[in-house]
């Protein structure tokens, strides 16, 4: 070996100590970062997550240790859902939702407002729910024509808030209150829904439901997938049968393209009777075919009650149901005239209050004939 050997020369010896030093530095620096990323990366699909899950919900657990049992119970079961879909990327509701049972025991009565709040924490303010655990085909407003009936609406939501959650679907409940000193419009009102709800939302499917029925089988899916349905075929109140083929009334689910396309209901119909028979009409004149679930399956409970003095049978019914073609074209959701008088998001339902002026609305029809 010799001394001056210039590669083993103190000064090379030690620049390779000092590069070896800054190798071994950037190495460490480089492997921390990319701990720290593989971090930062597990902290935002976390967040992500959470964000998809909504925050809300997850508050609402923090929220509900110090609450009793059931909201524990029923949020732990609603997380437990959530890990056993083991955090995959959401999916899209399937048609038949895994929780449906099929024929129900209805409730015939309801808590106070205070107390039912509770039984429902997932539905927000305004009556609507969003599924967490997939995504929903369609939005849906739940339109109720409404006039001194707090009892009935009352009974309905209480039997709707449940079904519609385990139906997967995303929702709201719009109660639409005629005041008084009118007679009472009930296609108007349902008119009135469609107009005031997809100002809120963009609301895809309508579901006109009657304040007093009561679906009896979770199966009747509040939808819109296809044509026209008409739900409430089979009611008690007619011992189950369809009183004639072409009935309309009770709760019906239309399609938000279908019912621009037939300019929605009819605004004419004061008073009880016809405005159903009009919309069929209206449907079937426009190529549509409706649907019914089976007999078996589509049963309704109507909750007892006598005629509203402010809905008298309106005596221009039959004659306003054979010259409706006339009016298609310009009596319907092109010409709606009311006052909005209130809104309000209350915990189970979105109520609107408005007026509706007989003489003017049927004044308007007449210059449009
Ligand atoms: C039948 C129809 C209904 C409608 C009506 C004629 C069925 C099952 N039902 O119901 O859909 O076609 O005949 O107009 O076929 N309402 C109030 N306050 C009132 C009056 C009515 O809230 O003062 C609302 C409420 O949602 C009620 C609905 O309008 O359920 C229909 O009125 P009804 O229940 O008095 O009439 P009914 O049972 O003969
Ligand atoms: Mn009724």
């Amino acid at each position: 070996m010799r001394h001056d050997d210039p590669l083993l020369s103190r000064g090379n010896i030690f620049r390779a100590c000092v590069y070896a030093v800054v190798f071994l530095v950037l190495l460490e620096i480089s492997i921390s970062v990319s701990f720290l990323k593989q971090g930062t990366y597990r902290l935002l699909k976390s967040y992500e997550f959470l964000k998809k899950w909504d925050i809300s919900r997850f508050t609402l657990i923090l929220e509900s240790r110090n609450e009793c049992d059931w909201m524990v119970n029923a949020t732990i079961k609603n997380l437990q859902r959530i890990l056993d879909s083991k955090c995959q990327p959401v999916r899209v509701c399937s048609i038949s939702p895994p929780d449906l049972v099929g024929q129900l025991e209805t409730y015939k009565s309801a808590p106070p407002y205070k107390e039912m709040i509770k039984l429902y924490p997932l539905v927000k303010p305004g009556g609507r729910y969003t599924p967490y655990e997939c995504i929903s085909r369609e939005s849906v407003a739940i339109i109720i024509p409404f006039r001194d009936r707090e009892e009935h609406l009352r009974i309905l939501l209480h039997n709707l808030h449940p079904i519609l959650q385990r139906q997967q679907l995303d929702y709201g409940i719009y109660v639409i209150e005629q005041t008084n000193g009118t007679q009472f419009n009930r296609a108007m009102l349902m008119n009135i829904g469609y107009a005031e709800s997809i100002k809120l939302y963009n609301y895809t499917c309508f579901i006109f439901h009657d304040v007093d029925l009561i679906p009896e089988n979770d199966r009747i899916m509040y939808d819109c997938i296809g044509s026209p349905r008409h739900l409430s075929c089979a009611v008690d109140k007619f011992k189950y049968r369809l009183p004639y083929v072409t009935l309309f009334g009770g709760v019906t689910a239309i399609k938000r393209e279908h019912f621009e396309k037939v300019n929605g209901h009819s605004n004419k119909f004061f008073g009880w009777g016809g405005e159903d028979d009009d919309m069929f009409r209206r449907l079937v004149h426009h190529g549509f075919n409706i649907s019914r679930y089976p007999m078996a399956m589509s049963r309704y409970k109507m909750i007892k009650h006598r005629k509203n003095a402010g809905n008298r049978a309106n005596k221009k019914r039959h004659n306003l149901v054979s010259t409706g073609k006339r009016r298609y074209k310009y009596d319907g959701i092109n010409k709606l005239l009311y006052s909005r008088l209130a809104i309000e998001f209350r915990q189970l339902h979105t109520r609107i209050i408005v007026s509706i002026n007989e003489t003017q609305v049927m004044r308007i029809h007449e210059k449009s004939n």
